[in-house]
C-alpha cells in the first residue's frame, strides 16, 4: 500500500486544529497523570502514551460517530480521542465515583461504549478478538460501522492475534487492525522480538494488504486508516497497519528505562515529536500562526488542570457500591 503523507483532504481545516488541540490533551493528561502518580495521589499502575499522540488522533480521526474501537493498557489517548471527557478519565485514576467506572476501574478499564469505545484491555492482545467480534457483529447485522483495533508490538506476537488476524481474514470483516510499534514490549526490544523486518509484513500471511506508516506523522495516520477503513466498509475486509512509533515514558510507572539509551530517547523526543511536526505542517500549509498554536496550546493545557479539579473534589466511591458491577 501507498502510503500518502499529505494533508488529508477529507477533514476540514477546523478539524485539524481541532486534532492539533487534542493531541495536547492527551499529552497533558498523560503528564499530569504521571505527576500524580510521582506524589501518590493515583494508586495502582499506568501506562502512558506521550510521544505516540498521533496514531490514536489520526486513526480515529477518519472514523464516524458510529464506528468502535477497541483499545490497550496504554490507552488514555484512544479514550480522548473516541470523545471521553477527560473529567471523566481522570476522576477514574484518582478513584472518584464519578469516573468511568465509578472510580472502581482505573486506568486499564475506561470504556464508553455509548461513543463507540469497546475498552481499555489490562491483558496484553485482549482487545483483538473483541475488536473481530465487534466486526462480525457488524457483518452479520449489516450495521455497516467498521472496527479501529489498536494493540502494541508486544500483543502481535500473541496467539490472539494470530487467530483473530486469520478469522476476520477468512470471513472479510470490517476491521483494521493498528498496532502501535513503539519498539518495545516491556523492557523487550522488537528488534529481539520479532524475527521479520515490519510487524506489517505478518498481512501476508493472512492474505490481507499490511501498511508500514510512520505513527508519529498525523497526516499519513489518517490517510492510510481513511483508506483502510473505506476499503472495510466496503465489504473487501482488514488491513493491518503498522504505526512506527516511541513512547518517550518508561513502560509504567516504575521503570528505570535500563534497555535503552538516552540518546535514542532524545532523538525521538527532538527530531519526531508528533506534535510540534504537526505545528510545523499546519504553520506551513497557512492553516494557523505561531500564537494561534501557542494560544491553542494553553487553552488544552487548563483543561487538564480542570480535570484535576473536578477529579479532586469528586467524592470517593461509598461503600454500598462495592459489589455492584461485578459478575460474581
Ligand atoms: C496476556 C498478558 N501477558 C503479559 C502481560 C504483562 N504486560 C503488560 S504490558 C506488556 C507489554 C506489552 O507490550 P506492547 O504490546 O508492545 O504494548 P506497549 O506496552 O509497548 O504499549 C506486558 C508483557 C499482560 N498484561 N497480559
Ligand atoms: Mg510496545
Amino acid at each position: 500500500m501507498v502510503i500518502n503523507v499529505s494533508v488529508p483532504s477529507m477533514v476540514t481545516e477546523k478539524k485539524l486544529v481541532e486534532l492539533f488541540r487534542q493531541m495536547w490533551v492527551i499529552r497533558f493528561f498523560d503528564e499530569k497523570v504521571d505527576e500524580f502518580f510521582a506524589k501518590g495521589m493515583i494508586h495502582g499502575t499506568t501506562h502512558l502514551c506521550v510521544g505516540q499522540e498521533a496514531s490514536a488522533a489520526g486513526a480515529i480521526a477518519v472514523l464516524e460517530d458510529r464506528d468502535k474501537i477497541t483499545s490497550t493498557h496504554r490507552g488514555h489517548g484512544h479514550c480522548i480521542a473516541k470523545g471521553a471527557e477527560a473529567n471523566r478519565m481522570m476522576a477514574e485514576l484518582f478513584g472518584r465515583v464519578t469516573g468511568y467506572c465509578r472510580g472502581k476501574g482505573g486506568s486499564m478499564h475506561i470504556a464508553d461504549v455509548e461513543k463507540g469505545n469497546l475498552g481499555a484491555n489490562g491483558i496484553v492482545g485482549g482487545g483483538i478478538p473483541i475488536a473481530v467480534g465487534s466486526a462480525l457483529t457488524s457483518q452479520m447485522k449489516q450495521l455497516g460501522y467498521v472496527t479501529l483495533c489498536f494493540f502494541g508490538d508486544g500483543a502481535s506476537n500473541e496467539g490472539s492475534f494470530h487467530e483473530a488476524m486469520n478469522m476476520a481474514a477468512i470471513w472479510n470483516l470490517p476491521v483494521v487492525f493498528i498496532c502501535e510499534n513503539n519498539q518495545y514490549g516491556m523492557s523487550g526490544s522488537v528488534k529481539e522480538m520479532v524475527k521479520v523486518a515490519n510487524i506489517a509484513d505478518r498481512a501476508a500471511a493472512y492474505g490481507i494488504p499490511g501498511a508500514v506508516v510512520d505513527g508519529n506523522d498525523i497526516f499519513a495516520m489518517m490517510n492510510v486508516t481513511h483508506e483502510s477503513v473505506e476499503r472495510a466498509r466496503r465489504g473487501e475486509g482488514p488491513t493491518l497497519i503498522e504505526a512506527k512509533t516511541y513512547r518517550w515514558k518508561g513502560h509504567s510507572k516504575s521503570d528505570a528505562k535500563k534497555y535503552r539509551t538516552r540518546e535514542e530517547e532524545m532523538d525521538w523526543r527532538n527530531n519526531r515529536d508528533p506534535i510540534e511536526r504537526m505545528k510545523r505542517v499546519l504553520i506551513s500549509e497557512g492553516i494557523f500562526s505561531e500564537q494561534d498554536a501557542a494560544r491553542i496550546e494553553a487553552e488544552a493545557r487548563a483543561e487538564i488542570e480542570d480535570a484535576v479539579k473536578f477529579a479532586e473534589e469528586s467524592p470517593m466511591p461509598p461503600i454500598e457500591i462495592l459489589e455492584e458491577d461485578v459478575y460474581a
